[in-house]
């Protein structure tokens, strides 16, 4: 299937919901209106959202039904962007080759930016989905990207020294890191998607296991992008960049097979999820 073309006919969508929902700038506070949509315009690859509309769509649902899961994920997604590279965190100066936030609005903006991103989310979520499932969809995200996911998972992340490649606990401690910090919020955009979309119960169950395989093949898919990134959370120095490749392989292998039964109609999803782990940047 053309990836593009499916993705060159919904991404519109997720970009319009996200203009209509971020404050404008020429409204006060308006310094705090441009650091949120500073993250957000131009975005990136709206991975998240996309796999929400095409996990919709793999219940046989129209992509727009997942649209108020698609904002909310990319909303938290651009708020721990901002978070992350603040000087206590990651202290990145540039983000998609554009000065970070902190260094145009400030520290202070850039912290409450990224908190009003967070709320915003949930606003969305729980405003313009239908409420009982949006509520399901709600609980599910926030328990991924709390103690429980993101904000856990980064912890540790800061908190990482230098891997020992002898020491197997230090495997499990880098999947962990991963699964928190990255596969978390993957994994509810596609159950997210797929719950909007009228799926039961073991479907989005299904669905979260996808997203959590794809998840975590997509973080070491970045670390061999990035190999100087992240050493102390990043499994390439402790297995070596073929052993790593495998195992994304082998975790995208186990996605697939999961989504199988979907027939034709999974296919975007498929696809998003092969580009996710094998892309070149
Ligand atoms: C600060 C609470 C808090 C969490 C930070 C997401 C995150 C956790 C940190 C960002 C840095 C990082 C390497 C995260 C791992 C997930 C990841 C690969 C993010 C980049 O996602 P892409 O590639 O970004 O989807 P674009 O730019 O395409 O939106």
């Amino acid at each position: 299937m053309d990836l593009q073309a499916w993705l060159a006919d919904r991404t519109p969508m997720i970009e319009a919901v996200l203009d209509r929902v971020l404050p404008p700038i020429d409204r006060a506070p308006s310094s705090l209106h441009g650091a949120m949509r500073h993250i957000l315009f131009p975005g990136g690859k709206r991975l998240r959202p996309a796999l929400a509309m095409a996990a919709a769509e793999a219940v046989g649902a129209p992509a727009q039904t997942a649209l108020p899961i698609a904002a909310a994920v990319e909303l938290v997604h651009a708020y721990s962007l901002v978070h992350d590279d603040l000087p206590c965190m990651d202290d990145d100066d540039l983000r998609r080759g554009r000065p970070t936030v902190h260094v145009v609005y400030g520290e202070a903006t850039a912290v409450l930016a990224g908190d009003a991103l967070q709320s915003l989310a949930f606003a969305v979520l729980l405003s313009e989905a239908d409420a009982a499932l949006a509520a399901r969809a709600g609980a599910d995200l926030a328990k991924a990207i709390g103690a429980a996911g993101l904000v856990g998972g980064q912890v540790d992340d800061l908190a990482a020294g230098t891997a020992d490649a002898s020491n197997s606990a230090d495997l499990d401690a880098i999947l962990s890191i991963h699964e928190r910090k990255t596969a978390a919020l993957i994994s509810v955009s596609v159950a997210g998607g797929a719950r909007l979309g009228g799926a039961g119960a073991a479907v989005v169950d299904q669905m979260a296991q996808f997203g959590r395989e794809i998840g975590v093949a997509f973080q070491i898919a970045d670390d061999l992008l990035d190999a100087d990134e992240h050493e102390g959370s990043s499994l390439v120095p402790l297995l070596g960049a073929e052993a790593c490749r495998f195992r994304a392989e082998t975790l995208l292998a186990t996605a697939l097979a999961r989504v199988e039964r979907f027939g034709d109609r999974a296919e975007p999803l498929r696809e998003l999820a092969r580009f996710a782990v094998r892309r070149s940047g």
